[in-house]
Parts: structure tokens; C-alpha cells; sequence
């Protein structure tokens, strides 16, 4: 994805009906061309005659839209949330079998949580708590430590550092699982890509500047 305006919808990482029998191939089909699409195209709109905030970064027009001005400050705040946050659920998801994470991850995983199935009960209860539309977060602070965040509508944790959501907006899973969100909170756990998540945790870590007590 660009560092800025003008955004551009990134392809499905995988193919359409990869993720069944988790996620069928209609439900991806409308969540990734239609919702996420739409998120990018509006966020477009709404920055096409404001130049000045058309070299900002995704990450901060979602950390600082309250900088913005009144007339366009939630409408930003909804879109560009909406293309941060699509973009890093639709990234952490590999097709199936289910993996587990590895290195320093792991570690934290056994240190902040206990082990994984704590963190996914974790992640379970936040994501079911969340009431209406949102999103439950696996998330890092600047010193690697790991917690379980959930956000309302299109808000991210910014500037936590997001490792993984899960999209709890009924268009995730309505046309699938209809009511039934911990059913597809199970399939889509089994989705989440652990290796590139491990990864991520372990390139993020490496090129933060050290804290003192480190
Ligand atoms: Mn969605």
C-alpha cells in the first residue's frame, strides 16, 4: 500500500476461495471489493482537494486525525481506519493449517499471556464484547510487551503497534455464519498467519530504538 494519497485498494493476498472452508469465496468477494474497496475510495475523495494532508501517511491520518480540520476530521478518521484496518486483516490471514507463532513472539506470547490458548481466550472475549461494529486487536507496545485491545467502528490502537485484528463488523461474517460471531471467530483463528506475524514482531523489534532499562 502507498505511504499516501492517493491510496490504491491492495490485491487479495491470496486467491478468492483460499480460505474455505473458514471464509467462503462470496464473503471475501464482498468484504475485500466492496467494503474495503469503498473505504479506499472515499478516503481518496475526501483528501483529493486538501493537499496539505495529502502527503500524510495512512498510519498518521489514522494516529492523528484529531489534528484535522472540523469539516472533514471524522470522516478521515472512519475512512482512513477503515483502509488500515482491512488492510491488516485481509494481510494476516494464510490459508489453512493452522500455524503457531515462533521466536521472540512466542516468547512474549508465554510471558504477557501465559501461553496460547490464554491470549486466544483473550482475544475471543474481546471480540465478542465488542458491541455493534469493531475490531479486536492483538497488539505490541513500544517495548515488545503484547495486549488485547478491541476499538469501536474504524478506530485502530495507533499508536500501539497492531500485529493482528479481527473484524467483527457483521459484513466480515453475516453472509457465512449470519449471528453466529465466536463460530467464526474459531474459523478465522484458525487463519491467522503466525509465521509473517512472528516475523513482523521480530523485524519491529529489531529496528525500534532501545529504551533505557532494555
Ligand atoms: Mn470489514
Amino acid at each position: 500500500m502507498e505511504q499516501h494519497y492517493p491510496f490504491s485498494l491492495p490485491p487479495l493476498p491470496y486467491a478468492y476461495d483460499a480460505l474455505l472452508p473458514q471464509i467462503d469465496e462470496k464473503t471475501l468477494h464482498f468484504h475485500h471489493d466492496k467494503h474495503f474497496a469503498a473505504y479506499v475510495d472515499n478516503l481518496n475523495k475526501l483528501l483529493a482537494d486538501q493537499p496539505e494532508y495529502q502527503s500524510w501517511s495512512l498510519e498518521q491520518l489514522c494516529r492523528d486525525w484529531c489534528q484535522l480540520p472540523d469539516d472533514i476530521r471524522q470522516s478521515v478518521r472512519n475512512s482512513a481506519g477503515g483502509v488500515y484496518n482491512h488492510d491488516l486483516y485481509f494481510k494476516t490471514m494464510a490459508p489453512a493449517p493452522a500455524s503457531v507463532p515462533s521466536g521472540d513472539l512466542a516468547g512474549a506470547v508465554t510471558r504477557d499471556f501465559g501461553d496460547l490458548q490464554a491470549l486466544k481466550d483473550a482475544l475471543k472475549t474481546a471480540a465478542l464484547g465488542v458491541f455493534g461494529s469493531g475490531w479486536a486487536w492483538l497488539v505490541s507496545d513500544r517495548e515488545g510487551r503484547l495486549s488485547v485491545q478491541k476499538t469501536a467502528n474504524q478506530d485502530t490502537p495507533l499508536p500501539l503497534c497492531p500485529l493482528l485484528t479481527c473484524d467483527v463488523w457483521e459484513h466480515a461474517y453475516y453472509l457465512q455464519y449470519q449471528n453466529r460471531r465466536a463460530e467464526y471467530f474459531e474459523n478465522w483463528w484458525q487463519l491467522v498467519d503466525w509465521p509473517q506475524l512472528s516475523e513482523t514482531y521480530r523485524l519491529r523489534r529489531s529496528t525500534l530504538p532501545r529504551c533505557p532499562h532494555d
